[in-house]
């Protein structure tokens, strides 16, 4: 098994202004490149996990060998958590559904409680991490996780991710991760989110 990075269905450029050229091209080749190679490094010449997918290797972190595992569970989650976010990701955005619309009207209150309890979860997530809108059972939930721990390890399934590691933002919006939050919402691909569910 050799994982690969995946090509973007964009140009570096296609997001600005809400996401810059050079984070997006340092972010996908460097950052996102590196959990693909360490990832491949780490279960290099370990033929019984040789054909297992991205989502097999994350939910089933326990049965890796001790001496592997946090460097599994950190590129591994690296590259399935990057994978999602640039699918997530449209120059101009997509918008949600009507049906959609309703589930979270129905769940948060009004689509600006929800954008609000999301963005309170990526700015308390101390240090680096994610903001992630998951379903459990059907019902949607806003969580974060640490470092690149993946939600799918937790039993959850992802529609949303939000990168809130400073090597997505530093350079443009410096220590101001709020209005790279509220900057997010304008790149949002509502159909690829609706179709996770
Ligand atoms: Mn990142």
């Amino acid at each position: 098994m050799k994982f690969v990075l995946p090509e973007l269905k964009f140009n570096y450029s296609a997001l600005e202004p809400y996401i810059d050229a050079k984070t997006m091209e340092i972010h996908h080749q460097k950052h996102h490149g590196a959990y693909v190679s360490n990832l491949n490094n780490a279960l290099e010449g370990r033929k019984e996990f040789e054909n297992w997918s991205i989502e097999e290797v994350l939910k089933n972190l326990e049965k890796l060998p001790d001496e592997i595992r946090q460097a599994v569970q950190n590129n591994g989650g690296g590259h399935y958590n990057h994978t999602l976010f640039w699918e997530s990701l449209s120059p101009g955005g997509k918008p949600m559904s009507q049906q959609f619309e309703e589930k979270i009207i129905s769940e948060f209150g009004s689509i600006e409680d929800f954008k609000s309890k999301f963005k309170e979860a990526a700015l308390k997530r101390f240090g680096s991490g994610w903001a992630w809108l998951v379903s459990e059972g059907g019902k949607l939930k806003i969580i974060s996780t640490p470092n690149q721990d993946s939600p799918i390890s937790l039993g959850f399934v992802e529609l949303l991710g939000l990168d809130v590691w400073e090597h997505a933002y530093y350079l443009n919006y410096q220590n101001k991760r709020a209005d790279y939050i509220d900057a997010f919402w304008n790149i949002v691909d509502w159909n690829a989110v609706e179709a996770r569910l």
